[in-house]
This record gives structure tokens, sequence and C-alpha cells, in this order.
């Protein structure tokens, strides 16, 4: 059995309450086994950094069970294989396991899927064509039902899914597409670099009223990945029969008392609305569709999936509050 070597990993350390700080993360050094019967040892090449691990910090019920104090952050992470002992992995396959922020990972073959070496570099298995791809693929396809000419407006719009549920609407046959995001910088990169029709800065005045400027006939389709002021922006200007597919909160993950409702929450009445929360793991059974339609549009070109890359493991808790406070373009990821 080959040797135990020396790799690092991330615990969570005390759990935040309101905005993470480094101090509830540490980094500790560990002796990482070789792989026993039917295991693989993996170095890992990047690993994500998601916003719904904010929430796995809480230590509360919910679709996800919390971190335990003095444990790994679990997570997206895509790397090689070293050593095999499954029939069913060489070393140098290239893998997707969900171990988290760790140099190296050994568990069970069935932890890990492998790979298709497409050319592509593997930190895209965990945006374009990972979990936060599908994500944006199921909310605009399946969730938001986006139709042919029809007005669509997604929030966190640079960020990893909004800056692909955009354009997915588009290729989707949406005839507006109206972003919103956080600097004049994003808006410039969303007209500029992802082929939105308008995008608004959030943070320079009232969403409601920019979002009509932008959509004086109103908006068919919201992607919310913000919540808060942004959804009740959209319910105002949402059109009779309008969708909302409900994918992140995130102007909430930080909250310490819950937030009041959109004021205007009456109007899903009047307007026959229909706001649908969705979580990407119900879904998997749309990878391959998803896949084959995210794949050609990526050899075609018709595609930008733009990431922000944080390097080494030491700064992995940094990228987590970075992604938490809009310093990322596209998909956050670490590299080791
Ligand atoms: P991301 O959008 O790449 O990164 C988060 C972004 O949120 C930041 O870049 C920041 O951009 C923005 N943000 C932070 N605080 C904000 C606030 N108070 N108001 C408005 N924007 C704020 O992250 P992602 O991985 O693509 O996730 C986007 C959303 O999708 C999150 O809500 C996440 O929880 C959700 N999600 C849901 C599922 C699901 O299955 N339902 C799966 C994946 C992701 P600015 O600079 O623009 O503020
Ligand atoms: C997120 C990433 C993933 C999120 C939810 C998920 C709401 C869903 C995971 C699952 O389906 O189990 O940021 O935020």
């Amino acid at each position: 059995m080959p040797d135990s070597i020396r790799g690092r990993e991330v615990r969570l350390a005390a759990r935040p309450h309101g905005e993470p700080t480094l101090s509830d993360f540490e980094v500790a050094e560990v002796d990482v086994p070789g792989p026993g019967d039917g295991q693989l040892r993996v170095r890992n090449r990047f690993m994500s950094v998601d916003p719904y691990m904010r929430g796995r910090m809480n230590d509360v019920k919910s679709y996800a069970p919390p971190f335990q104090v003095g444990e790994v952050m679990t997570g997206g992470a895509v790397g090689e294989v070293l050593e095999s002992n499954s029939a069913d992995f060489v070393p140098g396959d290239k893998v997707l396991s969900q171990l988290g922020w760790r140099e190296f990972a050994v568990a069970n073959a069935g932890q890990f899927r492998r790979l298709d070496d497409a050319g592509l570099p593997l930190s895209a298995y965990l945006g374009v064509l990972g979990m936060t791809g599908l994500t944006a693929w199921v909310g605009v396809v399946d969730i938001g039902t986006v139709q042919g000419g029809e007005t669509f407006f997604v929030s966190g719009a640079a960020g990893a899914v909004g800056g692909l549920a955009g354009q997915i609407a588009r290729l989707r046959g949406a005839s507006r597409v109206i972003g919103s995001a956080g600097s004049a910088e994003k808006v410039r990169h969303l007209v500029d670099k992802l082929g939105f029709d308008s995008a608004i800065n959030y943070r320079t005045s009232p969403v409601a009223e920019q979002l009509r400027r932008s959509a004086p006939d109103g908006i068919d389709v919201y992607f919310d990945n913000v919540g808060g002021e942004h959804l009740e922006a959209a319910i105002a200007s949402l059109r009779v029969h309008g969708r909302v597919a409900a994918c992140g909160m995130i102007s909430l993950y930080n909250a310490t008392e819950p937030p009041p409702g959109p004021r205007n929450i009456s109007m899903i009445v009047g307007k026959r609305l229909t706001i649908r929360g969705f979580l990407v793991g119900d879904h998997q059974h749309r990878l391959p569709d998803f896949l084959a339609e995210m794949g050609g549009w990526l050899r075609e070109g018709k595609i930008h999936a733009p990431e922000t890359v944080f390097d080494g493991i030491d700064n992995a808790p940094s990228a987590f509050i970075g992604l938490l406070h809009g310093e990322n373009t596209g998909k956050m990821v670490v590299q080791l």
C-alpha cells in the first residue's frame, strides 16, 4: 500500500454570527493514508466555493445538514486519481467529488464521478458544465419556462449562475435580457461580454425604479438569486402570468433576523404569478439533456463562462468570504 502523505484541509472552526470572518475557519495539516480496498487517493486541482455553504455553517435544520465544527468544509472538488484500488478507475483519471476543501481525498470509488476529457479546464466541471450550469439551465428551461419573445430579468447576473442564466434565456429565445449586479464594472461586463440588453447596478438607486426604466412594458420571467429588494422589484414589474424561478436569496444569507417579506406580495394574486423554488439536486435526471445543449453551445462559442480563481488552499476562506461580498465575476473557484 502506498505511504501516507501530508496534506492540508480547511475546517469550520466556529459558527459565524452574521458575516463570516477568517477566524471561523482553520487550515490543518493531516496524514492522508494510501487507498484501502475499493478506494481511490485523489489530488484535488480545483475546489468550489458556493453561497449555500453559508447556510450550512449555521446549526439549523435545512435541505442540507449543517457542517460540524472541527470538520472539513465539504463541497464540490475536481482532481486526478493518484492511486486506485478500484477496477473502475486508473491513475490519471479526472474525477469530481463532494469531499470538499482538502488537497487530497481518500474515499470509496463510489464517491467519485469520472469526468470525460473534453479538452476543457477541470474547473469547468464545477461551473459551466457542473452544478452551477445545471442550476442555471434548469432554472431557465424547466422552472422559469422562458418562451420566445419574452423579457427575462436575472439578479446576481455577473455571478456564476446568473451570468449563465441570462445567456441561456437568450439562446432559448428571450427577446430582452436584463441583469442586475453590484458594480459599474459588472454592469459593463453584462452588456459588453455576456450580451445582455441592459443591466442595472443595484447599489446606485432603488432596483424597482431601475427595472421599470429597463423594462417599461414589464418582465415575463424573474430568475431570483438575491431575494429581498430585488424580489419586491420583480413582483412589481412582472406581467400577468409572470413566473419567478426562485434559485437563491443571497441578500439574506448573513441575516441574523428574518427580513420582512416583499411588501407587495398581494400582487401575486391579481397578476396570477407563479413563484417556484427549486434545488438543483432534485433535477439530476436533466444532466444528459443539459450537457448535450450546453456542450454544443460551448463548442460553438455561444456561451461565455468566466471564472475568478483564488490560489492555494490557504486562500479558500478568503475566496468564500469574497464570494459573499461580490469579489467574483463568474464562477469562484480555488486552484490547488
Ligand atoms: P455567485 O452569483 O457567483 O456569487 C454570489 C454573488 O452574489 C456575488 O458575486 C455578489 O455579486 C452577489 N451578492 C452578494 N450579496 C448580495 C446582496 N446583498 N445583494 C445582491 N447581490 C449580492 O454565486 P452562485 O454560485 O452563482 O450562486 C448564485 C445564487 O444561486 C445564490 O443565491 C445561490 O445560493 C443560488 N444557487 C442555488 C442553487 C439551487 O439549487 N437552488 C444552486 C446553486 C446556486 P454582486 O457584486 O453583484 O453583489
Ligand atoms: C446553492 C448551491 C446548491 C444553493 C442550493 C444548492 C440555495 C442546492 C443543492 C442541492 O440541490 O442539494 O448555492 O442555494
